[in-house]
């Protein structure tokens, strides 16, 4: 399998994340990506590739430009206020704040594009995030050239990034924009299956009242898990969207047995909506050794788990998202990768 990366992703790196009141060393880190190289280089998957230079049409095309214009410039206001420390927000609309609209101030504003407080933005976070898009974009142009699959070793990660908030160490959700390529491709019906630990409300949100893209999630239920607040089972979609969206939400503890019924459950759900083409969110952190996650998925699950996304059949762009047991990433996400072209 064909896979695109970019250097640049080590733009992005905080000093911190803010975890139980304290500021640590972020989960999401450089060398996550880095375990995954070496493993695909341990398995002789060495087609590897630099992207080449980002195209913004297809980030416009899911995101909102008022949000593309905060990503870009916010470092350079924060620095302009006088703030010492990297970008995190403090002030952030929520509940009863309906009327809230986007300040001048760039603290304010932080807090206005913001949907979870632990993530950092710092001064190479926008080049790092378009990197990540471009990697998805290559993998995408493969796969829509004739490929049976791609994978976009993307950092940051995307799925919790809406339309116009960054959050959860997303800022521009790369597997909607992938969907979404394959939707001005072509493909009439498209789905999105995201089997990261963390239910991708982002990706949600931005498909919810549209009934062409499906989106399918396998996730820590809501009542203990971040991101909290959706991903619960009656959240079947809106409008034409209704019956297209599909949360499978589940306890902490879970193991191999319920999540694979669950996986085998989304699958045939987007079989029989008619998908033509498939993105896979592809976090590894429902492994039973993630140090923020409570699933307990061995490594050898996720080779079971990538035949069976394999015997869908469908055109497959394969979008990096979580996974913070370090060491065992690389192991868990290539897994995933062998047992799809293994089916
Ligand atoms: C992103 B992805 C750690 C809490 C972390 C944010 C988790 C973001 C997960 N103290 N909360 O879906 O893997
Ligand atoms: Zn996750």
């Amino acid at each position: 399998m064909k896979v695109y990366y970019s250097e640049d992703h080590r733009l992005h790196f905080p000093q911190a994340e803010l975890s139980g009141g304290q500021f640590v060393t972020p989960y999401e880190r450089p060398s996550r990506v880095e375990y995954v190289l070496q493993r695909l280089q341990e398995r002789g998957m060495r087609d590897i590739q630099n992207p080449g230079p980002v195209d913004m049409a297809p980030i416009h095309a899911i995101t909102a430009p008022d949000y593309l214009g905060f990503l870009e410039t916010a470092w350079a206001e924060w620095k302009a206020a006088g703030m010492e420390g990297e970008i995190i927000a403090a002030s952030v609309p929520v509940r009863r704040t309906q009327l809230a609209r986007v300040p001048r101030n760039i603290d304010g504003k932080v807090g206005y594009y913001c949907l979870a407080q632990e993530t950092a933005i710092t001064g190479g976070t926008w080049r790092a995030a378009l990197s990540s898009a471009a990697s998805a974009q290559a993998a995408f142009s493969h796969v829509a050239g004739g490929a049976r699959s791609a994978f976009a070793l993307c950092r940051p990660p995307g799925h919790h990034a809406t339309a116009d908030m960054y959050g959860g160490y997303c800022f521009l959700n790369n597997a909607a924009m992938v969907a979404q390529m394959f939707r001005d491709r072509g493909a009439a019906r498209v789905a999105v299956l995201d089997i990261d630990f963390h239910h991708g409300n982002g990706t949600q949100d931005i498909f919810f009242e549209r009934g062409d893209v499906f989106f399918a999630s396998l996730h820590g239920a809501p009542e203990d898990a971040f991101p909290y607040f959706l991903g619960y089972a009656d959240e079947t979609g809106h409008g034409a969207g209704d019956g297209a969206n599909a949360n499978y939400p589940m306890l902490p503890g879970t193991g191999y047995d319920l999540w694979s019924q669950a996986l085998d459950s989304a699958i045939a759900r987007i079989k029989a909506w008619g998908a033509e083409a498939l993105v896979v969110s592809l976090g590894v952190d429902a492994f039973k050794d993630d140090p923020i996650s409570f699933f307990k998925l061995d490594s050898p699950d996720f080779i079971d788990a990538g035949r069976r996304i394999g015997r869908m059949g469908l055109p497959t762009v394969f979008c990096m998202e979580g996974g913070y047991a370090i060491e065992a990433v690389g192991i868990n996400t290539v897994n995933v990768l062998e047992g799809f072209e293994d089916c």
